[in-house]
């Protein structure tokens, strides 16, 4: 489906006066206004988030309480476990906390990550075995907050602090010494964005004020390692959060994490300058993949080993593990999608909603398909795998128009266990009613959402003529990074937009190097647009694009990054019914001597063929609706297609494109139109005995 932009709007007046008082282009100042950022101290401390203070640690309730616990313990030598999660978070979390009591002469510090199959948080039979191996200290680090249950049966013979950052249970935790959590009731302290190994961060600027009045400002042990987490963890890279994440990803280059370095190294970022992607999509996914595929102890190990030859080891080791991930990723998307298309056969194209099931999939894997499937489908996901054939796991993603948890809430009846946000979600049920969960799951999505809903939808600041963006403008536009959750990338959109110099580039020709023609030409990259390089070529386009500034032979300059590029919306050319049919019949005759996918080429075959002057525009509109129907299957990769002979008479309403763009077009359904079905192959007939 064609992506639907949505422009913000904001009043000229205020925008000016922001622009004004910061002395920004009027532009950075509607991007800054956009996002809330409003007068001169909060644009100075979003722009230049290193000289913003840090909060007080001491504001998080209960720090003093753990901070005293905690130096007791290390002034007695105790025992003291450290508690995490098989996540990067929890990694981390553990990661910063014992580096940090070893730093203050802990000598028995240990630490524990449960197994995935031991299940999330604080487990009874690994909390017995600490207190009866004699520890009397455990503290958690991004878990804990809804283990009252666990951490009273220990209680006892074992003191825990719970630091933590995940919603409180309704359940209160009263039997631990403290509990330190930004978003526990009554917790006046102002940063609700911290992830587990930031809420860490914060207990050992604390120990180190306390222990050797260290000025919390000037502490920034382990800021780099707060900082990975708070990138991999997807919380809001606003406020502190932000501050974090500037400093450490400045402060990994030169990072004192022997195993941070490996990683790095490993990643080929050894002295290169460290951005939120690098971390998102290079050095996240590896420490991950430890917990996916093995025992996350081992990511630990390497975020705490003091030994290089270990480090390079682990770390090669883990550049294996997640390439095996990607393997094992690949082969389940590919089964994945092998189910969708036989659901497509089915419901003759109408899909609101994806439940998939599988047999042995890797449940570590399953949340990720289920994030690539909303993306390609933009429908609400559920991916299930079942290793006994009794009991199914699923792992739920959702699309912004539908909320996940509010939509199992509605048949929690169904679940062994569940829980989750509004966008992502986890599930146990038992494998014989996964045909019910389907069932009802799809009855409660089309009961819920409208055909718009379904629309993708792209963000966009303003509308902008990429001609003006000037070099200060993208010099600006650096300060808002590092971008991430909650801070995207500010995007500009122009309509009837014309390119040159277009050239597919990369592996097999996939992405897409081109330039914007204006007063001045920029230069453009679309990644994954190769095939799209006559079009930019020959026809106006509507361009999404993010600028930002780039070093050409030492001279700064502009670059775009398209986040969309589609043919012009031709205005009363979608496609009605006979237009579609011709489509189809010329696709089946092209698939007679190529497999190859080439939107462009295949426009200027098709009108000169039947001496027609369809847009891109229309033919795109009748690619994306078969697309939905599943009667081409498109492999944009490799740039091939293919044409599964359909089963059943095909009825062209089931495709959301197709209802969508006869209603924008507004016109009357043609006479026979209502409930009409058109025989494809009757269509193939018309078109062999036509050639
Ligand atoms: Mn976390």
């Amino acid at each position: 489906m064609r992506k639907k932009w949505i422009v913000r709007e904001s009043k000229a007046a205020n925008v000016l006066e922001v622009a004004e008082t910061l002395g920004v282009s009027e532009l950075t100042a509607k991007v800054l206004y956009q996002r809330g950022i409003r007068d001169a101290q909060s644009a100075k401390n979003f722009l230049e988030p290193e000289n913003a203070p840090f909060h007080d640690p001491f504001a998080l309730k209960d720090m003093r309480t753990a901070v005293d616990r905690i130096i007791r313990a290390l002034n007695a030598q105790e025992k003291i476990c450290v508690y995490g999660d098989y996540d990067v978070d929890g990694m981390s979390a553990s990661a910063i906390l014992i580096r940090t009591l070893r730093r203050h002469g802990a000598q028995h510090v240990e630490s524990y990550i449960p197994d995935r199959s031991e299940g999330y948080g604080l487990n009874l039979p690994a909390l017995k075995k600490f207190s009866e191996d004699g520890f009397t200290l455990l503290i958690s680090v991004d878990c804990g907050i809804t283990n009252e249950r666990e951490i009273a049966a220990v209680a006892d013979k074992m003191d825990v602090i719970v630091t933590d950052h995940h919603l409180p249970a309704l359940e209160e935790i009263k039997s631990a010494v403290a509990v330190v959590n930004p978003n526990r009731r009554g917790c006046p302290y102002p940063e609700k964005n911290l992830c587990g190994a930031g809420v860490a961060f914060k207990v050992s600027q604390a120990l180190a004020q306390e222990l050797h009045g260290v000025d919390v400002q000037d502490y920034v042990l382990d800021i780099d390692i707060a900082a990975l987490a708070t990138v991999a963890d997807l919380v809001q890279l606003v406020g502190e959060n932000r501050k974090i994440v500037r400093m450490g990803l400045k402060a990994m280059r030169e990072t004192n994490c022997i195993g941070l370095k490996a990683l790095l190294g490993t990643a080929g970022l050894t002295d290169k300058k460290i951005s939120a992607g690098h971390v998102a999509f290079q050095i996240a996914p590896r420490l991950n993949s430890v917990g996916r595929l093995k025992t996350a102890s081992e990511g630990l190990t390497l975020l705490l080993t003091e030994d290089g030859e270990e480090a390079t080891t682990l770390a090669k080791r883990l550049n294996k593990l997640n390439q095996r991930r990607k393997d094992i990723e690949a082969k389940i998307l590919d089964e994945a999608e092998e189910v969708v298309r036989h659901l497509r056969e089915e419901t003759g194209g109408d899909l609101c909603s994806l439940v998939v099931a599988g047999e042995n999939w890797l449940e570590g894997v399953i949340g990720l398909t289920a994030s690539k499937l909303v993306e390609r489908y933009n429908l609400p996901t559920i991916i299930l795998t079942t290793q006994d054939g009794i009991l199914s796991r699923g792992s739920c993603r959702s699309i912004s128009a539908l909320h996940m948890k509010n939509a199992l809430d509605s048949m929690a009846d169904l679940f062994d266990q569940y829980g989750g946000h509004s966008q992502a979600a986890g599930l146990s049920i038992a494998t014989k009613k996964i045909p019910e969960l389907m069932r009802r799951f799809d009855n409660y999505v089309r009961r819920h959402l409208s055909d718009e809903d379904f629309q993708p939808i792209l963000n966009v600041d303003a509308l902008v003529d990429p001609a003006q963006i000037t070099l200060d403008t993208a010099t600006e536009f650096d300060k808002f990074e590092p971008y991430g959750l909650g801070n995207p990338h500010p995007v500009l959109a122009c309509k009837n937009v014309r390119g040159c110099n277009a050239k597919a580039v990369g592996s097999g020709g996939a992405h897409l190097s081109f330039a914007i023609i204006g007063e001045k030409k920029i230069r453009a990259i679309a990644w994954g647009c190769g095939n799209l390089a006559p079009l930019v070529e020959n026809e106006p386009f509507d361009l999404a694009y993010e600028p930002s500034l780039d070093t050409w032979q030492g001279e700064p300059r502009i670059q775009c990054t398209v986040s969309s590029l589609e043919p012009v919306e031709a205005e009363g050319e979608f496609p009605d019914r006979e237009q579609l049919v011709a489509v189809y019949s010329f696709l089946r005759g092209a698939r007679g001597f190529t497999e190859r996918f080439d939107l462009c080429a295949m426009v200027k075959a098709f009108n000169e063929r039947y001496g027609k002057n369809f847009s891109t525009y229309a033919f795109d509109c009748a690619i994306k609706i078969f697309e939905e129907l599943g009667l081409i299957i498109i492999n944009r990769e490799k740039q091939t297609f293919n044409l599964p002979r359909p089963k059943n008479k095909l009825d062209l309403t089931n495709s959301r494109t197709f209802r969508l763009g006869r209603r924008e077009r507004d016109v009357a359904p043609p006479k026979s139109a209502s409930g009409k079905v058109i025989s494809l192959e009757e269509a193939g007939k018309r078109r062999a005995l036509q050639s």
